[in-house]
């Protein structure tokens, strides 16, 4: 399944019916006066969160979304029907905002959660309306009026609450293959991961909690180096972030700041969100290099430093002790 996270699409919502002129004609009421009915409302636009989604695929393919529009009045004093409400599904995490000026409609989150983005335009009045002692066969009437349209930009951000961050190769797929069901690409070439994993890990509370695995960080993604930044959106709900670092790499300190100015370039507070730094692969260093290296990175950014090793599974324990110490669980 193709994985879309951003779409374009314009909506608009039904227009009003038209009220109408009408006059009751029956054998034994002469002059029966007016009896036009009103138009009916147009159709809502109403966006719904929905569990089963992942992506938003489905508006590469439709972006034009229309509610239909309230009938007309009738005769009698008949009002017209309403136009039924367009309900659009989105997966759960998507916000809504108005594209030219970015302006947030809302945010779906949970499931079956309801957003009314546009309204349908009022039914018209029918001659009915017009009735009074001055005119008492009023010929006037009221068009429906137009319902509301809007073009929108759409994006899932996804809803995990801790987001794995890294370099490439790093080995964070690999640690949410371990630690969760999920069972994303693994490889040792840069870029394995193109779209964003979920895994859900079990809390000792017994629940789970949701853990995204998200594609390499490179320096100058902010300018669009490597596969750029723009899907560190789908850490921007976290809680707690792990930052993992390749002990295997040649210089992970080096690394850990081209992925921290990475952050800060990004913005939406990410840099300052809860973060533990941990060393993968540390099977790969001796005693002495372990210690140098621990000690070095720990002063340089004044940060203590969880050594783990994901494809031996060691050194996991401590690591979700301080997840969930992080997470206030
Ligand atoms: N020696 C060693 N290798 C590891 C460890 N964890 C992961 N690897 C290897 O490192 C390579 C990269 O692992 P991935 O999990 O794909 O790395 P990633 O950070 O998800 O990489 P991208 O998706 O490209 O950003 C793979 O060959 C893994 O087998 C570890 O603890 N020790
Ligand atoms: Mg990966």
């Amino acid at each position: 399944m193709q994985f879309i996270d951003q779409a374009r699409i314009t909506i608009k919502a039904g227009c009003g019916g038209d009220g109408i002129v009408s006059f009751r004609r029956e054998k034994y009421v002469p002059a029966g006066g007016p009896s036009g009915g009103d138009g009916g409302r147009g159709g809502h636009v109403v966006f719904e969160a929905d569990g089963n989604l992942q992506t938003l695929l489905d508006f590469k393919f439709k972006r034009l979304f229309l509610a239909p529009s309230g009938r007309r009045g009738g005769p009698n004093r008949c009002s017209g029907a309403s136009g039924k409400d367009l309900v659009i599904k989105v997966p759960c995490g998507t916000e809504v905002r108005h594209l030219t000026t970015g302006i947030i409609f809302g945010d779906l989150i949970e499931d079956k959660q309801t957003l009314v983005v546009a309204l349908g335009g009022r039914g018209g009045r029918g001659n009915a309306h017009y009735l009074s002692n001055r005119n008492r066969a009023p010929e006037k009437c009221t068009e429906g009026i137009e319902g509301e349209e809007w073009q929108l930009q759409l994006e899932l951000k996804l809803l995990a609450e801790v987001g794995i961050i890294g370099l490439p190769n790093a080995g964070k797929s690999t640690l949410i293959s371990v630690l969760s069901a999920a069972r994303p690409k693994i490889a040792d070439y840069p870029f394995t991961t193109l779209v964003p994993n979920l895994g859900v890990v079990r809390k000792p509370t017994g629940d789970g909690t949701v853990f995204a695995d998200i594609p390499g960080l490179i320096a100058g993604a902010a300018e669009g180096a490597g596969l750029g930044h723009a899907f560190l959106r789908h850490i921007e709900r976290t809680k707690l972030l792990i930052h993992m670092l390749d002990g295997g790499a040649e210089d992970p300190l080096a690394d850990f700041f081209a992925v921290e100015k990475e952050l800060l370039a990004y913005g939406h507070g990410l840099i300052d969100r809860p973060r533990l730094l941990v060393l993968n692969k540390r099977e790969l260093l001796d005693q002495k290099s372990e210690k140098f290296l621990v000690r070095e990175i720990e002063k340089k950014s004044s940060r203590k430093l969880i050594l783990i090793s994901a494809a031996m599974g060691s050194g996991l324990e401590d690591l979700l002790g301080k997840v969930w110490d992080g997470l206030e669980i």
